[in-house]
């Protein structure tokens, strides 16, 4: 595998595994605020996260690479409010998309096609996952400070919209 190709993708195994300590972390902090629909949500997207970087893992070595297990920084422990919480899934999204584009840069100047190719189920996923932190933001900002439509909202997370696609790690 290209070494400049190679580490970028380890490179993103780290952020994809980041990501799922951050969503563990706000799992943790919405459960011990009484929030257990917001903090099922964030324990199913923190599961999501480690499948995206398990697809990752297993296509480096697969492809004749080396995917290394990567040394994580504490993520943030307090969050000031739910808004808070979701206002920091977003930007954190919009960072892992940025890293993603890069990643697809990447393979295209080195013409890798086959890892370009393999890049694109990221990058709609991160279509998805942008659009659903946005539209969960436009609903808490219309519940404003409202107890009950909190409540309301809490309660519609425990459906919630997200769905973890963690049954099939195939590469191809
Ligand atoms: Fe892996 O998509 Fe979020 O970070």
């Amino acid at each position: 595998m290209n070494k400049r190709v190679e580490k970028a993708l380890n490179d993103q195994i780290k952020k994809e595994a980041s990501s799922s300590q951050y969503y563990l972390s706000m799992a943790s902090w919405a459960e011990s605020n009484g929030l257990n629909g917001t903090a099922k949500f964030m324990y199913t997207h923190s599961d999501e996260e480690r499948f995206h970087m398990l697809k990752l893992f297993k296509f480096v070595n697969e492809r004749g690479g080396r995917a290394e297990v990567p040394k994580l920084e504490k993520p943030p422990h307090e969050f000031k409010s739910l808004n808070n919480v979701f206002e920091s899934l977003l930007e954190h999204e919009i960072g892992v998309t940025v890293s993603i584009n890069n990643v697809v840069d990447i393979c295209l100047q080195e013409k890798d096609y086959t890892t370009h190719n393999f890049m694109q189920w990221y990058v709609s996923e991160q279509l998805e996952e942008e659009a659903l932190a946005r539209t969960i933001l436009d609903k808490l900002n219309l519940i404003g400070t409202n107890a009950g439509g909190m409540y309301m909202f809490d309660r519609d997370m425990e459906n919630s919209l997200i769905h973890v696609n963690n049954e099939n790690l195939d590469t191809q």
